[in-house]
């Protein structure tokens, strides 16, 4: 029977076959992160699977997060820190710092711009002696899909 009705929406209704245990277990990590909806859920993965692809190929523009874990004491660290971010206006958007305890600080870099530059910024920074921890999280301002 041919739709009479218009429909704008552009969802797609379709089957899934799963092992019970992985669904069940899905499920669970649905309820601990608060979830209502199971269909979000899994357009959410998809959208993140597809960020993380663009971002591997490098050819996408992103937002995404540098947080680096340094020990202070290191001699001269913060100032090579500051120095690298200084020649990388382009990427920095901002930055927190945070002192976490009597040796540590944490550091975390808003950045924009492509998958390759960014890693190369994380990979500079993280490279640096007492820097203990590197770590980059990325999403896109692409969300259309
Ligand atoms: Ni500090």
């Amino acid at each position: 029977m041919k739709r009479t009705a218009k429909n704008k929406s552009n969802l797609v209704r379709f089957g899934v076959a799963l092992d019970r245990g992985l669904l069940e277990r899905f499920d669970t990590l649905l309820r601990s992160l608060h979830y209502t909806n199971r269909s979000k859920a899994i357009a959410d993965l998809i959208r993140e699977r597809l960020v993380e692809e663009d971002w591997l190929k490098g050819n996408k523009m992103g937002v995404g997060v540098i947080t680096l874990v340094y020990d202070h004491h290191k001699y001269q660290l913060d100032n090579k820190l500051i120095d690298i971010q200084h020649h990388h206006l382009g990427l920095v958007l901002s930055s927190m710092h945070v002192h976490l305890d009597k040796n540590l600080c944490l550091e975390i870099l808003a950045v924009r711009g492509n998958a390759v530059s960014i890693k190369k910024l994380a990979g500079k920074l993280g490279g640096l002696k007492g820097v203990r921890h590197t770590s980059i999280s990325f999403t896109t301002t692409d969300l259309d899909t």
